[in-house]
């Protein structure tokens, strides 16, 4: 069994870089085989004027993964990664995944990103959040949300450094999730985002993170950016490390996408601009220099 083999279920777009776009490269660089399985196939990410493109069903994905069951090749997965799943009956049948992968590798690390929303706004049916809460986090050994995630799912506001340690022991004692990673937050200082990293077992770790261009200016893929790169970190480094590794990665890779703009960002930009430098930035993801250390707390 390879060692190294992720089954990836997110979006597929054609032009741009979010989800299976954006996860894939940073992990084959990083040595893994990668098999990406497209939950959608737009046009483009759904933050431009329009899209278009179908959203695959619970059945198509049933009948992939019993395609590749027939074929004996499910029990060559190391790692499964899901992100953004815009269908409830669809997400339903990745816990039906999950059990099936763990059961024939029962080392299977399953990371999840509960993409849900951003900055208080939910861009998926809210079906979605008691599914993610009680199916398929549990089934989890890493996840990724972002803070307005975190407050979806614990039901509670997260406005302070004392509430994400709450919310965290919480994934940690009710769920059982080995770690979780709040890839964002706006509770550093102004200009500043601040990360958080709590381990089961394992130390509490925070990242300030200085925020890049314009004050409006936003990028899409971030968050599934930053979930494969701590998967293809976390499987063979310290966990401080792995989470320093990914943001040195996500920061140039953002750098370099706001080096691109005109105006260095400060002006009007297109949708397609914003797109992530990612190709660009295969040394930064190949060998990240970390700049940013995570503290303990
Ligand atoms: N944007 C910036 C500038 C970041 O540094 C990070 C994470 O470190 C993110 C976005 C990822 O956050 P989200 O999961 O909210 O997309
Ligand atoms: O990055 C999250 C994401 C993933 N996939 C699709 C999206 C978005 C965010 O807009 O539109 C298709």
């Amino acid at each position: 069994m390879s060692k190294k083999r992720v089954l990836s279920i997110q979006s597929h777009v054609v032009y741009g870089y979010v989800g299976n776009k954006v996860a894939t490269y940073p992990l084959q660089l990083l040595g893994y085989d990668v098999d990406p399985l497209n939950s959608v196939q737009f046009s483009n990410h759904t933050g431009y004027k329009t899209f278009k493109g179908p959203i695959s069903n619970e059945k198509e994905l049933a009948s992939i993964t019993e395609g590749l069951e027939e074929n004996e090749l499910l029990s060559h997965y190391s790692h499964l990664l899901t992100g953004y799943i815009g269908n409830p009956l669809f997400l339903r049948q990745v816990a039906v995944i999950v059990k099936k992968l763990r059961q024939l590798n029962p080392q299977l690390i399953y990371v999840c990103d509960p993409v849900m929303g951003d900055n208080g706004q939910l861009y998926v049916p809210k079906e979605l959040l008691p599914i993610y809460r009680d199916e398929i986090i549990p089934l989890a050994d890493i996840i990724t949300p972002n803070q307005y995630e975190v407050e979806l799912l614990t039901g509670k506001e997260v406005r302070s450094e004392t509430a994400v340690w709450e919310a965290m022991d919480w994934f940690h004692k009710e769920l059982h999730i080995k770690t979780v990673v709040i890839s964002s937050s706006d509770l550093g200082q102004p200009g500043v985002l601040r990360a958080f990293l709590s381990q089961q077992d394992g130390p509490r770790l925070a990242i300030d993170i200085p925020k890049q261009g314009g004050k409006n200016l936003v990028f899409t893929g971030t968050g599934d950016l930053f979930a494969s790169l701590f998967l293809a970190h976390s499987h063979t480094e310290d966990v401080s490390l792995a989470f320093e590794k990914t943001i040195a990665s996500l920061q140039a890779v953002i750098k370099r996408t706001v080096a691109s703009l005109p105006q260095g960002g400060d002006g009007p930009v297109k949708a397609w601009e914003r797109e992530l430098k990612l190709v660009q930035s295969k040394a930064e993801i190949e060998k990240p220099q970390v700049l940013l250390k995570a503290q303990r707390l």
